[in-house]
């Protein structure tokens, strides 16, 4: 066997450091991830030996482990979660800000002998295809062998990955990662390490991360969140692209021509179940193709059109929901080489989840590891479950996932969980007007979240805790980036969750958000008509495809309705965010925001 020990780069900075962050951190020993099959079987094993994973029935589960975390450590912290920039202006009041300097600090005295007794993984990991003009590469230090297996998964890693170091082009995010919890001599380790104190920093200025105390999903994951949207932010504003917290979907027509669509939502709207919508009854020789789930990467390219790439590998979904009837495609994708996180283990070793049968097993170990039966007042997997799966399993991938040149966008979506003011869909008037709506829209608290259920929360373009900087700058590149493009894509904002007075849902949502696709299609291409109204253009009953389907044209009056009083109301809670962002917010968003009242 290899000896891991040995550097798989001949890059003396990356060395250099690597030798620095060790001297700090004290691990037992190094390891230089290749990224290969048998690597992550060799990892796999280990952690099953120490308890860490469960491998699954292989009949049922080909190639699947199962992790339960500890119950202190389940999901993203926000507020542990920090913007060092120099300047605190910079971060902006959405983030949290602590001087670098004194942060650095701090970070020291806590990674100071962090890995003692355990393995450093070095893990070269590129965020877009390797080779792509539109990738970045980071290096992530973790102690978690758990953390190498899910980036593996994740991420493009391993030796491809230093090569594209060594040819010394391109600048790498150096990412420091520790459970937090050193191993004495003889001292026995424990199935999730983790430290009740955790840090997750970044430094825009110097585009570093430093991860402490947390193996869980974003926390630990540092190509993901910190990287691929704080970090990447950063380095998007800089060099004039966009890094969103965006799913992309092709849309595939009867006469084969294609349509690339990006879009944001804030948390529990489905953005996995979008992202792979299979087409209802009604839209045969219609095909929806996935690029991915989570984020989008775009820059304009040559001719001035923007291009996306999906800077991941894999799917880091929330499983509680996920079924063959919410997203067939995702059952597949996961059905094998995939690590499920938080969900229950059954009898016959198997995972289950709120909301994947109908039937719940029998009985089951919870999330926890205590006996579950369907009596128990509890859940059986927690709320914020995962699943790691790749990408390319995936029925409905794009076959050009992974062009290192990206694909086309014509459309960009927002949305949000709305009970009320909100219409089905609608179209902004131009760029800076659906810049406007991406900066308000909201999203109404669910039984998962903190805080007071059925309250809107502002979550600006989904982008509230991943922008590495001041919220309102971020408008301000969002309105710049028009500029020098030839063809703009359209913007839209759309909501699946408005109700009726009963309190029902009025739209079926799921695979009948085909509809609502079509007509933004049909309106990128020019065709559909629509209405235009004080908030934008929206469809007639007539402007959208019925086939498959019965739904009264009265239900989509009440879908569509736009209430004047209910806008009011809404225009002036939009205030409530910009106040804090005053001192930075572009006047064409307080423009916008005047010409809506006027139209109002
Ligand atoms: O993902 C969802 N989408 C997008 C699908 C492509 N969900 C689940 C949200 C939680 C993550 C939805 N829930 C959607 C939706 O479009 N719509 C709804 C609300 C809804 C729920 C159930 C029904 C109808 C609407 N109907 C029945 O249960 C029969
Ligand atoms: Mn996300």
């Amino acid at each position: 066997m290899r000896n891991h020990a040995v550097p798989l780069s001949n890059n003396t900075s990356l060395i250099k450091w690597v030798d620095k962050m060790a001297k700090l951190t004290q691990p037992a020993k190094i390891h230089w991830v290749d990224g290969s099959q048998e690597e992550y079987d060799m990892l796999c094993q280990q952690l099953v030996d120490g308890g860490t994973f469960t491998r699954l029935n292989q009949e049922l589960w080909p190639g699947c482990y199962y992790a339960k975390s500890d119950a202190n450590d389940v999901a993203r912290v926000e507020d542990r979660t920090f913007i060092c920039s120099l300047s605190k202006d910079n971060a902006g009041p959405t983030n949290n800000w602590e001087n670098p300097f004194e942060m650095r600090r701090k970070l020291k005295g806590l990674f100071s002998g962090s890995m003692a007794g355990r393995t450093m993984y070095v893990l070269p990991y590129s965020m877009g295809p390797i080779g792509s003009p539109m990738s970045q590469i980071g290096v992530q230090l973790t102690d978690s062998a758990y953390v190498v297996v899910n980036m593996r998964i994740m991420a493009r890693i391993g030796l491809p990955v230093f090569q594209e170091i060594d040819k010394d082009y391109k600048r790498v995010v150096p990412c420091l990662h520790s459970v937090g919890m050193p191993l004495a001599p003889g001292q026995a380790d424990v199935p999730w390490p983790c430290n009740k104190e955790k840090y997750i920093v970044h430094f825009p200025e110097t585009r570093e991360i430093w991860s402490y105390g947390s193996g869980y999903g974003g926390n630990a994951l540092l190509g993901k969140k910190c990287f691929a949207l704080r970090i990447a932010s950063n380095i998007a504003r800089d060099e004039g692209w966009m890094a969103e917290h965006m799913l992309i979907l092709g849309i595939e027509d009867p006469q084969g021509e294609k349509t690339y669509i990006a879009a944001a939502f804030p948390s529990a709207c489905g953005k996995t179940n979008l992202a792979m919508l299979i087409p209802p009854a009604g839209f045969e020789g219609w095909k929806v193709w996935t690029v991915g789930d989570d984020i989008a990467w775009i820059k304009p390219d040559e001719k001035g059109r923007l291009r996306a790439i999906n800077p991941e590998a894999g799917f880091f979904g929330v499983a509680p929901g996920t079924s063959a009837k919410t997203n067939p495609n995702a059952m597949k994708t996961l059905a094998s080489n995939t690590i499920f996180t938080n969900t229950a283990l059954t009898p016959e070793g198997g995972v289950w989840w709120e909301g994947m049968t109908d039937t719940p097993p029998a009985e089951c170990l919870d999330w926890q590891g205590n006996q579950w039966t369907p009596e128990s007042k509890t859940k059986a997997a927690h709320p914020n479950a995962r699943f790691t799966a790749p990408a390319s399993q995936c029925p409905s991938i794009d076959p050009a996932w992974e062009d290192p040149n990206g694909v086309p966008i014509s459309a960009f979506v927002f949305g949000g969980r709305r009970a009320d003011t909100m219409p089905l869909v609608y179209q902004s008037f131009n760029w800076s007007s659906g810049v406007y709506i991406g900066a308000t829209m909201g999203s109404e608290t669910t039984a998962a979240a903190a805080g007071a259920v059925g309250k809107v929360r502002r979550d600006p373009m989904a982008m509230l805790p991943f922008c590495g900087y001041h919220m309102g700058d971020y408008f301000r590149h969002w309105i710049k980036m028009q500029k020098g493009l030839e063809e703009t894509p359209k913007l839209f904002h759309v909501n699946w969750f408005r109700k009726d007075e009963q309190g029902q849902f009025l739209w079926p949502g799921f695979s009948q958000n085909m509809r609502v696709l079509k007509w933004i299609v049909d309106r990128v291409r020019g065709r559909a008509l629509g209405q235009e109204t004080p908030i934008g253009w929206v469809p007639r009953h007539d402007d959208i495809t019925w086939d498959g389907i019965d739904f009264p044209a009265t239900d989509f009056e009440k879908l569509q309705k736009i209430d004047r009083k209910a806008w009011r109301a809404e225009v002036i809670q939009h205030e409530e965010l910009f106040i804090d962002l005053h001192d930075h917010i572009p006047s064409e968003i307080i423009y916008e925001r005047e010409l809506l009242i006027c139209r109002l």
